[in-house]
């Protein structure tokens, strides 16, 4: 039995299967609400004493005799234990995300009305302060830390915090050296609710961010959903997925591994294969059990393609979209003879990567966009972390006197229509001054 049955587009399953990729991850559950309420209000009466407590229950770690902050000599010697070529590969890696991210700051603005003199304007300032929640253990990705951090540093946030927790007092170095490599300023070793609680609140000795991004479990999830509102947070991370659409002259062996390049994240992840060439569907089906055979972490991908996988024909490639659209991927793949043309019929995507050279993989490492991206359909109306995650904008407002004049009566009748009258005093009085 193959990993992958072949659907059509007008299989009974179809819409069946559609969906269920769709609602995947979305798990909000009670039980771990209460945990993390507990969890929350002691960070936040406590503060230190409840991060070491938790940090000794679950991480099995003493903070007490580590100290809570990361110091600038264990992060120095984290440099050595990385290969001077890892090191090289990072820095690559960060120059083409942080010139990429560059592109996307935007310039304050002011202009002045050449009749009354008025001036509108809008003034755009990073935060303050910024948290980064990395996860430890498995999915403790240095390729993550750079694209959380590098676009607050070009944002201009002078303080970036990280959050990273270290079970039985592991560091991880490539993790410290990407830190270091983004600009991070201050490294806690804490994770969990109790991480995001502290950015939130702020403890003795780790004071409160104005926001936190970066990914993380269920815990760190719904907490960050808790905190909402006293700080701003990113969007919530879903599991990862790829949509491929691809033609004929697509290679098998290639849209297989793509498959497998999200489907090995994890068990929810998904990897999904649209396309108008039934042979090629046939082709790829018996890649992706080679490929699985040969992949250390096939035991997490077969699990993620048998439930969250699927091939698709359709008769078209603008079918293929109308489907993909539906879906709105996370990464959708134009593995076909002209992207170009394609690009045009697509609506919703996280990140599109076209033609048959460029796999998905280059975003997620070395391209420059970021790889923070909109899961489970919320590429309809969610975009990819960036600049504008880490600034905010004020308007600028200056009126003259024959500014004010002009529209002196026009405000009076609105306030009276509101009977707020200390508002339509406020500009009539000075009007007949
Ligand atoms: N594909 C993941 C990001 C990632 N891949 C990190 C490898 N490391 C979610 O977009
Ligand atoms: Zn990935």
């Amino acid at each position: 039995m193959p990993v992958l049955s072949i659907l059509s587009r007008n299989d009974a399953q179809f819409d069946a299967k559609i969906s269920h990729i769709l609602s995947r991850g979305q798990s909000q559950d009670q039980a771990v609400e209460e945990v993390v309420r507990t969890i929350l209000e002691d960070v936040q009466q406590h503060g230190d004493e409840a991060l070491i407590r938790y940090t000794s229950r679950f991480d099995n770690l003493d903070l007490n005799a580590t100290g809570l902050a990361l110091n600038g000599g264990t992060i120095e010697a984290c440099r050595s234990e990385i290969s001077t070529r890892q090191y090289q590969a990072l820095e690559r890696a960060a120059a083409n995300i942080r010139s990429f991210h560059e592109r996307q700051k935007r310039n304050s603005w002011m202009e002045q009305d050449p009749v009354n003199g008025n001036i509108l304007g809008q003034r755009y300032r990073p935060l303050d302060s910024v948290g980064i929640y990395v996860p430890g253990g498995k999915a403790a990705y240095p390729s993550s830390v750079l694209m959380n951090a590098i676009p607050a540093q070009v944002a201009g946030v002078e303080r970036i915090v990280m959050v990273v927790p270290t079970p039985d007092g592991y560091v991880n170095p490539a993790v410290m050296v990407a830190a270091h490599i983004a600009g991070v300023s201050e490294i806690y070793r804490v994770g969990g609710a109790q991480a995001v609680g502290a950015l939130a609140y702020g403890t003795q000795t780790i004071a409160p961010v104005d926001k936190i991004v970066g990914p993380g479990n269920i815990y760190v999830a719904t907490a960050k959903r808790m905190v909402f509102g006293r700080v701003d947070i990113d969007m919530i991370a879903g599991p990862s997925e790829i949509l491929i659409i691809a033609d004929r002259g697509a290679d098998p062996r290639h849209i297989a591994i793509d498959m497998l390049s999200q489907a090995e994240h994890d068990e929810l992840a998904s990897a999904v294969l649209i396309t108008d060439c039934e042979e090629l569907a046939q082709k790829t089906a018996k890649a992706l059990e080679d490929e699985l055979a040969i992949l250390p972490r096939r035991d997490i991908a077969r699990k993620s393609l048998e439930s969250y996988g699927a091939i698709i024909v359709v008769p078209d490639l603008l079918e293929a979209a109308r489907v993909s659209n539906q879906i709105a991927p996370e990464h959708l793949e134009l593995s076909v003879a002209d992207p170009f043309w394609l690009l045009h019929a697509i609506k919703h995507a996280g990140a599109i990567f076209m033609g048959y050279h460029t796999s998905e993989a280059v975003g997620d490492y070395i391209a420059g966009p970021n790889h923070v991206l909109p899961t489970g359909g919320t590429a309809r109306f969610f975009s990819p972390l960036n600049v504008d995650d880490f600034v905010k904008k004020s308007s600028l407002v200056y009126y003259t006197p024959m500014g004010l004049e002009e529209v002196a009566r026009d405000v009076e009748i609105l306030t009276a229509m509101e009977g707020l009258d200390a508002h339509g005093r406020s500009v009539s009085y000075r009007v007949r001054k």
